[in-house]
């Protein structure tokens, strides 16, 4: 038999492997990439690999990230490897959902489980002498570690890397020991802030959406895009319940937007994506029984069923509601559909819509914050696709004003002390780089601050005592990555602490208090 010339040089080690054949990703996907992200694509020391986990990435930076690599990541460049056609291959075989849709039940979660650290045997007191209540804890996305900064000096007091890309703010337990962070693959940590040590880790869900923590430190919530499930933990990260999210007769499933936890209700609230219900947990174990007819609970086979008790009680709502805002006294919950434009009132207690909202754009209501303005208390929201603050009086639910901004934006803080509240406009190509302070009293625009023109700069938060606000310069390190500290009286900068892309920072006193000024 004549072989032909290519073969030989291939036999021979003279020409390139040719580029795999399609039919062949899943075989490239098993060679390259499964050692560190999972035989299925569900994760490992790398992400997970799969359409809902990849959903923030923009288009073409997966394969781009195949081609080059990640900086600072374990992640290898693979262009020497692998043909043009082969990374194609493999950005489209990732983002293409698998044939059959990947599980995570109670028992893998539980085989997910991960000690660290056994808490009886850790002293029960700070092994640092910054005031406890008075740290920040700064989620930095750069290369995926938190900083804990003591608030008083405005000084880090140690670093350590987290999971791959946290989201929602981080949740304390209320003596203000442990925090507890969610990533968007699924893992959750706690971690003991006292002995700045890990504690536990679990995976509960492949992609999640954030973590509440109740007001008796007894229950962390995890809220699940995938699978479709609401997973309760003790606080040792053991699962109490893994709760099928579905409507009322279990034929349509929902992903879960978000959950909260309702301190004074004593109960987690969650919002469904796909369903139009709004489900509340009671974690009291004196729940009263429910009402017959009235709710309709799960019937668990496993365990003592309490009627209430960590069982969802639905509302029944009239649009999928997915961004929600509670009162201070958590009774009334107000509720934004992604659609935009309009939004609900929610009585928790009388289990119905009370009022309906008008509401221009996309307004972030998770951003929302409350203060007290001529005898009432209003409410305060960025908009995500308007360049402008809605103020809402949560007697009558009507807008009182709407405070034009430079940009649409995402977040709003305030604090009981100051005058001023503090928005971004960082969804504006033009202007992300500015922060503007509003007088709560005036309802007015009274300053802009941008001191690095072209730098995303967002996301602020109070020291405990409202002295200083702390603001991220969200770039990495070596760009100039930065916490910005301001004199929260006169507005000038006081100092820059450099961080790696600091996405979020969170004092703990503010959010062990439930400040009206900050997100709960
Ligand atoms: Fe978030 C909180 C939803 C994109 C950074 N974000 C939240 C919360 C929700 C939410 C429901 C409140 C939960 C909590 O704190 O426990 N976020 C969403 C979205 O639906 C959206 C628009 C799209 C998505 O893909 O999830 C979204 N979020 C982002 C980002 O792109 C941000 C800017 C960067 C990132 O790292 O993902 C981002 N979200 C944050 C931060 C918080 C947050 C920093 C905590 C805010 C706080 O101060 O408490």
């Amino acid at each position: 038999m004549r072989i032909k010339p290519a073969v030989l040089l291939l036999l021979s080690g003279l020409l390139p492997a040719l580029p795999a054949l399609a039919g062949d990703s899943a075989a490239l996907y098993q060679k390259h990439c499964a050692a560190c992200h999972g035989g299925e694509r569900l994760g490992g020391t790398g992400p997970a690999l799969l359409p809902e986990n990849l959903g923030r990435l923009r288009p073409g930076e997966a394969a781009r990230v195949i081609a080059d690599g990640r900086p600072a990541t374990q992640m290898p460049a693979f262009a020497g490897q692998l043909a043009a056609t082969e990374i194609e291959q493999l950005q489209k075989y990732i983002y293409a959902p698998p044939a059959v849709s990947p599980r995570w039940e109670r028992a893998d979660i539980e085989a997910s489980r991960i000690e660290h650290a056994d808490v009886r045997k850790l002293p029960h007191q700070p092994s640092f002498a910054a005031d406890p209540m008075n740290l920040f804890v700064v989620v930095e996305s750069g290369d995926h570690h938190v900083s804990i900064l003591d608030g008083d000096k405005l000084e880090p007091i140690h670093r350590f890397p987290s999971r791959f890309a946290l989201h929602g703010g981080p949740k304390f337990s209320p003596d203000g020991r442990f925090v507890y962070f969610a990533s968007r693959d699924g893992w959750i940590t706690k971690y003991d802030i006292w002995n700045l040590t890990p504690v536990a880790e679990v995976r509960a869900g492949i992609n999640t959406r954030n973590a509440a923590v109740s007001a008796d430190g007894k229950y962390v919530a995890v809220a699940n895009y995938l699978p479709h499930s609401l997973v309760i933990l003790d606080s040792d990260l053991k699962p109490v319940r893994v709760l099928p999210v579905a409507d009322i007769d279990g034929k349509k499933t929902s992903r879960v937007s978000a959950v909260y936890d309702a301190a004074p209700r004593q109960s987690f609230v969650a919002a469904l994506k796909d369903v139009e219900e709004v489900w509340e947990i009671s974690y009291n174990p004196t729940h009263p029984d429910i009402p017959a007819g009235m709710i309709h609970d799960f019937q668990y086979k496993e365990g003592a069923f309490i009627p209430g008790f960590l069982n969802p009680q639905r509302t029944k709502v009239e649009d999928y509601l997915d961004d929600f805002f509670f009162t201070q006294d958590y009774n009334d919950l107000m509720g934004a559909s992604r659609q935009g434009g309009r939004g609900q009132v929610i009585n928790l207690d009388a289990r119905r819509k009370v009022a309906e909202l008008q509401l221009p754009g996309m307004p972030h209501l998770g951003s929302g914050i409350t203060w007290a303005w001529q005898g009432r208390t209003v409410m305060a929201t960025p908009n995500l696709n308007e360049g402008l603050v809605s103020v809402i009086d949560t007697a009558t639910w009507q807008t009182l004003r709407s405070i034009p901004t430079l940009g649409p934006g995402f977040f709003m803080r305030s604090h009981e002390n100051s005058r001023y509240a503090w928005t971004d406009s960082m969804m504006s190509r033009e202007h992300k780089d500015t922060l503007q302070v509003i007088d709560k009293e005036k309802l007015e625009v009274v300053a802009r601050l941008r001191p690095v023109p072209g730098k995303t700069l967002a996301h602020v938060e109070f020291t405990r005592d409202g002295r200083y606000v702390l603001a991220s310069l969200w770039e990495r390190k070596a760009a100039g990555g930065a916490l910005i500290v301001y004199d929260a009286q006169t507005l000038q900068e006081v100092k820059r602490i450099p961080m790696d892309k600091p996405v979020g920072k969170y004092n703990l006193h503010n959010k062990i208090t439930r400040s009206e000024g900050t997100s709960h």
